[in-house]
């Protein structure tokens, strides 16, 4: 039988890992080395599309339209971490064996849990769809799985509950669609840190994400998005770069027998349906052919689980990244945290409502939208277009007037959305915009033309 915790071998790996790690990023060893930061993560996961196996699971194009239309979501970590309150890598971080760790569970039993609460939260921001993290790195499922090794699941805290029941039938009530994190990692299998050495303990391990990854996708309905995360092994490489040991086209081909329309991720090894950009870094360059989705914390902390540090990102940088990521094909998955009684706290609440008002006053030119026709141009303005319209974001005013490219369409009208009268031409050399009073943050500016908008990239 596997060992049911990390052990002292495995302890020792953990702590020249987490000395490599702070080496990796550049910093001196502190004390308690703390998770990586965003961006270091965001690089050192390098886009698994390439991973061309089994282009045979990909959902088509159709099946991929309400995704593309949906454009934003809210992302839920919350689990055991909750507690000790130091983020979700706190078992790892804090070299906790994992005999210790499951004691969490024992204390286990949120007083406000009222995934309803954290829908409506979700719709509030005008998301049209959220991710629950079943279950985390540190191995706990918040779910009824019998095939959980070591019974470490939900049903088995002082709770008693199966939460992803509640927030599956909680997010269906307000009409969203539901999304399901599962890490294929567990830091609980010394196998992890060692897959070659540990055969049989590596089978136990690989037994358990083929069991529960069945469980989550047969038990609770219709699931809309499988979302993966931490499928590489020994804190080494990508999550492609372990494919030999997950085999995520069987694992894979497995989800879409019992889900033939879900919309996964590549975080398993396997290429999925759209890629994923996690940090809350800039983004920049041109409009991308796979579908894809910015993902970051509404903290500003590092953490994605519940911390007591809940300073925020700005409303203002948070419109930016949703127009960077809308006019360049991606979506936007904002994660929020709640505390270990399910609350999400006051501030990531209101900043979601706030964020909301806008997104709703705008809606029109950013859900259902496609990306162009125009190139975006960094940190200046990006394009999204629906129908005969055109709308034009612009962050930044580098002159009076903004020139965009030519069209060989023509332009009948142009309206500011935000306000205030404009100014255009259209010449075959291209069109000029100017507004009298331009947003502080984004100047929306529809341009209807005389026919449905032509270009490469719908
Ligand atoms: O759940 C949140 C994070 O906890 C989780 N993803 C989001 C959604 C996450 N786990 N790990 N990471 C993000 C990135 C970790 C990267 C590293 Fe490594 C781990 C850097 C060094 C060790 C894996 C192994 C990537 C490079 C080597």
């Amino acid at each position: 039988m596997p060992d049911t915790r990390t052990g002292i071998r495995g302890r020792a790996i953990a702590r020249s890992v987490a000395l490599l790690m702070a080496l990796y990023l550049g910093s001196a060893v502190p004390a308690a080395p703390p998770a990586p930061a965003d961006e270091a993560k965001a690089a050192a996961k390098i886009d698994n599309s390439a991973a061309a196996l089994a282009p045979e699971l990909k959902l088509s194009p159709a099946d991929m339209a309400w995704w593309r239309d949906a454009k934003l979501g809210v992302f839920v970590h919350w689990g055991l971490y909750a507690i000790p309150a130091k983020g979700e890598w706190y078992m790892f971080n804090a070299h906790v064996p994992a005999a210790e760790y499951r004691k969490l569970a024992d204390q286990f039993k949120p007083r406000h849990f009222d995934p309803d609460a954290w829908a409506r939260a979700a719709r509030s921001a005008g998301a049209r769809y959220m991710v629950v993290t079943t279950r985390h790195h540190d191995g706990f499922a918040l779910f009824d799985s019998p095939a959980s090794y070591d019974h470490f699941d939900a049903m088995h805290s002082a709770a008693h509950t199966d939460f992803i029941r509640g927030y599956v039938d909680g997010a269906r009530r307000q009409k969203l669609r539901v999304g399901l994190y599962y890490s294929p990692l567990d830091w609980r299998f010394p196998a992890y840190f060692d897959v070659k050495g540990l055969p049989e303990n590596a089978a136990a391990f690989r037994k358990q994400t083929y069991d529960q990854i069945s469980e989550l996708t047969t038990r609770y309905g219709k699931i809309d998005i499988l979302w993966y995360d931490g499928g590489w092994l020994a804190h080494k490489g990508t999550d492609a770069d372990a494919a030999w040991f997950w085999h995520p086209e069987i694992l894979n081909a497995m989800v879409r027998r019992n889900q033939p329309k879900v919309v996964i991720n590549p975080r398993s090894g396997w290429q999925g349906d759209f890629n994923t950009e996690e940090g809350s870094a800039p983004i920049t360059g041109p409009i991308r052919a796979k579908p894809w989705e910015k993902t970051f914390s509404l903290t500003i902390s590092g953490a994605w689980g519940y911390m007591p540090d809940q300073r925020l990102m700005p409303l203002d940088r948070l419109k930016m990244l949703f127009v960077d990521a809308v006019t360049r094909n991606g979506n936007m998955l904002v994660n929020v945290g709640p505390d270990a009684d399910g609350v999400i706290p006051e501030g990531q609440i209101r900043l979601l409502k706030a964020f909301g008002q806008w997104t709703g006053r705008y809606g029109e030119s950013l859900f259902a939208t496609r990306p162009g026709p125009f190139q975006p141009v960094d940190d200046v303005y990006g394009t999204t277009h629906r129908g005969s319209s055109i709308y034009v974001h612009v962050l930044r005013w580098p002159d009076a007037t903004l020139e965009l490219p030519p069209l060989g369409q023509k332009v009948l009208r142009a309206t500011s959305l935000t306000g205030g009268a404009v100014e255009f031409r259209q010449t075959p050399a291209g069109i000029g915009l100017r507004v009298l009073r331009p947003d502080p943050v984004d100047t929306i500016i529809r341009l209807d033309l005389d026919g449905p908008v032509v270009t490469s990239t719908d």
